[in-house]
């Protein structure tokens, strides 16, 4: 069987409607109606209207020949080179994930878990969603599947405490990397905000030799709305990255641009599917190429 990149296969409702516009204007030549066509397309995906204008631009520019190798160059610059999250020197990783509920935080938590047990990384996963008491037993059926140490219901039920917990668990475990599952959901948005600085706090203070990564959960179905989520989070806390889930039911997949040009925060991961193996590291190349249709992987 042929080998098809997992990007590739993630993008392939994106890649329907954005290769066949693209189609249409090689048959039909590049005209006002197709472009016209074109630019309601790639709208549709939600990459952003400055993206989409420059994309017209080159199409236009390079009307007689080849344009779409020159609008795959184009879209790869725009976005940020692909910079894996990994030790630096042994020391360790604390992991945030952040999100509204909904998004898939608990699900990518297990997802990287996975993702970094198999790269042979000793892995903790810490359950500071007290606020949803389901929460916790969902990580902990995860933790178990995959055979990873968890720290989740200890004496107190505040995020912050259950997060010191855990790096105090981590650093006698002498654990690479610890994932925090965060609460999506408070009584009130700014208590949630707070209690996420809390978070940060314990780390930079009392586990200074811990590296924060913070990744939050964006539903890529969600298109725009989800680059509303990540500006109002990256408001408050710090954002380093993101984790594009539920891209196997999308055709939405344009959300990495605006979020990179508008927010800088670079995708890492992408979710396409429930399971512990549905997560895919982040290549800038593979997924424009996917996006366009334009690879030879095929
Ligand atoms: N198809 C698909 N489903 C996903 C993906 N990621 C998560 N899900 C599903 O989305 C639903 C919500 O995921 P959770 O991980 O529970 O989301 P959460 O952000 O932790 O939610 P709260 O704890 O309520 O804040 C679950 O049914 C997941 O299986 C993905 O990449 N693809
Ligand atoms: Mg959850």
């Amino acid at each position: 069987m042929a080998f098809m990149g997992k990007i590739f296969q993630a993008l392939r409702r994106t890649r329907a409607t954005v290769a066949d516009a693209f189609d249409t204007v090689v048959q039909r030549k590049v005209s006002v109606e197709s472009l016209e066509d074109l630019e309601d397309t790639l709208i549709s995906t939600d990459m952003g209207i400055d993206t989409v204008e420059a994309i017209l631009g080159v199409v236009e520019k390079n009307r007689k020949e080849g344009f779409l190798s020159k609008v795959e160059d184009y879209l790869v610059s725009a976005l940020p080179e692909s910079k894996a999250i990994q030790q630096d020197k042994n020391s360790p990783i604390a992991l945030l994930v952040v999100g509204v509920n909904g998004t898939g935080k608990t699900t990518s938590a297990a997802k990287l878990a996975h993702y970094y047990k198999s790269m042979g990384k000793k892995v903790l996963l810490v359950a500071a969603d007290t606020y949803r008491a389901a929460a916790v037993e969902q990580l902990k059926t995860w933790a178990n599947r995959l055979d990873v140490n968890i720290v989740c219901n200890t004496q107190s039920q505040q995020p912050s405490a259950i997060l010191f917990d855990g790096l105090n668990a981590a650093k006698s475990q002498g654990t690479d990397i610890v994932i925090v599952d965060t609460a999506g959901r408070l009584h009130t948005y700014k208590n949630l905000m707070i209690e996420l600085e809390k978070m940060y706090r314990v780390i930079e203070s009392r586990f200074p030799e811990f590296k924060i990564h913070s990744l939050i959960t964006l539903d890529a179905s969600l298109g725009q709305n989800s680059l509303i989520q990540a500006r109002e989070f990256s408001n408050t806390v710090q954002v380093d990255g993101a984790m594009l889930t539920k891209m196997d039911g999308t055709a939405k997949g344009g959300i990495v641009f605006p979020l990179f040009k508008e927010l800088k925060i670079p995708v890492k991961f992408i979710g396409v599917g429930e399971d512990m193996d549905d997560l895919i590291v982040f290549n800038r190349n593979e997924y424009v190429q996917g996006l366009l249709g334009t690879t030879d992987v095929i």
